[in-house]
């Protein structure tokens, strides 16, 4: 918005020129996102409160969560009000990428809430069935995929992190593809929002990888000297992510340990789902399984877990999945789980970023 209101001014005050950049654009969208959750927030976990968005705590989990019943949840609608309003303000309209992103937010965030609603309305920590999630998640994906696919000059091929003469052309089964990779996300992060801030910290984490990623894609030079896909208008996207960031800083003061606030489905699905489209659209797809290394773990816990304890009737590999409940029942005090998680998720994201020259 105010790129549309104030840059047209700069043949009159030439120091509005500046708002052509995406780099202040960016740096502005990261500061209005913080500054929006952060000053809503505390207003915004009262209201939660009174309206007794209260998270219920499953009672076969580690004893430790016992004591975090009423925290308020659903707290990644401010996540989602800080991130939209941000974009909205700096980044360029007319741009469809960002529209994009937007609605795989917003749709993500519907899906997540019908489900915490259903969990505040049932009262208990079920909300809508497994099926009829993947069915929803799945079908926004998929449109999401058909929407860029259908893009002029968005090709199918799909980047391969370390080889640069390897890219297959997927065709139309990019669709299927790039619908695995948001639905993977999302629910990638949503299992691995267990613990106060283990979620948002490696979030915000890859949403710094990838504005840089979105950076470069969108810079015909810069793409063209790193031999990597130039994607025209993935650029826009960048201020998107530094939305993201904004808003993952000032939501993680609150969820910081001891949580004040969940983020909830609502915001677990969006923000995995939102990362996912921003992978498929800067064409850095499998490297989100770099950058989100640690929700990818994350996932395989509970697949390796479930699997073994089918096939062995009733044997664990660890402890407890998702990986996190494994170290707190080993005895790791909850801080110093979710500090290694995220130690490891910055170490991911930098060695993701050295696949921009390690090619
Ligand atoms: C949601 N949600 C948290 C909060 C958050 C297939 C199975 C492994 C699925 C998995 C599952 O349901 N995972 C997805 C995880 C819940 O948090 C709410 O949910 C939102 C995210 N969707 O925003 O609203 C609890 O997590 C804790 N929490 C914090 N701080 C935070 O900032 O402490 C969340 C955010 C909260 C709070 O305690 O109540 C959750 O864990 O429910 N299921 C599981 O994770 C379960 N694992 C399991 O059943 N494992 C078995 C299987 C795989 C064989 C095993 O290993 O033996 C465990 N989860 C819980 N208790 N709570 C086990 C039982």
């Amino acid at each position: 918005m105010l790129y549309h209101l104030l840059y047209p001014l700069h043949t009159t005050i030439s120091a509005f020129n500046v708002f052509r950049y995406i780099t202040f654009r960016t740096i502005y969208a990261v500061l209005t996102a913080f500054i929006i959750s952060f000053l809503l927030g505390p207003w915004f976990i009262r209201k939660l409160s009174q309206m007794q968005v209260r998270q219920f705590i499953r009672d076969n989990g580690p004893q430790t969560h016992l004591k975090k019943a009423g925290t308020p949840t659903m707290g990644g609608s401010l996540i989602i009000f800080s991130v939209a309003a941000a974009t909205f303000l700096w980044a360029d309209l007319t741009n469809f990428f960002v529209w994009v992103v937007l609605m795989v937010l917003i749709g993500f965030g519907l899906i997540g809430f019908i489900d915490d609603y259903l969990k505040q309305v049932l009262r208990r920590s079920l909300g809508l069935t497994a099926r009829r999630k993947l069915f929803l998640q799945t079908a926004l994906a998929a449109l999401t995929g058909v929407l860029v696919v259908m893009h002029p000059g968005f090709n199918t091929q799909v980047t391969l992190p370390f080889f640069k003469t390897v890219s297959p052309n997927l065709g139309w089964w990019y669709v299927l593809f790039a619908a695995f990779v948001i639905v993977g996300a999302s629910n990638a992060v949503n299992l691995t929002d267990g613990l106060d801030g283990l979620a948002i910290g490696p979030v915000t984490v890859a949403a710094v990888a990838y504005m840089i990623f979105a950076y470069v894609a969108g810079n015909i030079k810069i793409a063209d000297y790193l031999q990597i896909n130039y994607v025209a208008g993935s650029g826009e996207v960048t201020v998107f992510c530094g939305a993201l960031i904004g808003a993952g800083l000032g939501f993680l003061w609150f969820n910081a340990y001891p949580a004040q606030v969940f983020m909830g489905d609502v915001g677990s699905l969006s923000l995995g789902a939102s990362l996912g489209a921003v992978a498929v659209i800067t064409k850095q797809e499998i490297v989100l399984a770099l950058v989100g290394g640690l929700f990818v773990m994350e996932a395989l816990s509970v697949i390796f877990q479930v699997v073994f304890f089918k096939m062995t009737h009733g044997k664990r590999i660890f402890r407890m999945a998702p990986l996190h409940h494994h170290f707190e029942l080993k005895g790791w005090p909850e801080p110093k789980v979710i500090v290694r998680f995220w130690i490891i998720a910055i170490a991911l994201a930098l060695i993701s970023m050295s696949t921009l020259k390690l090619r």
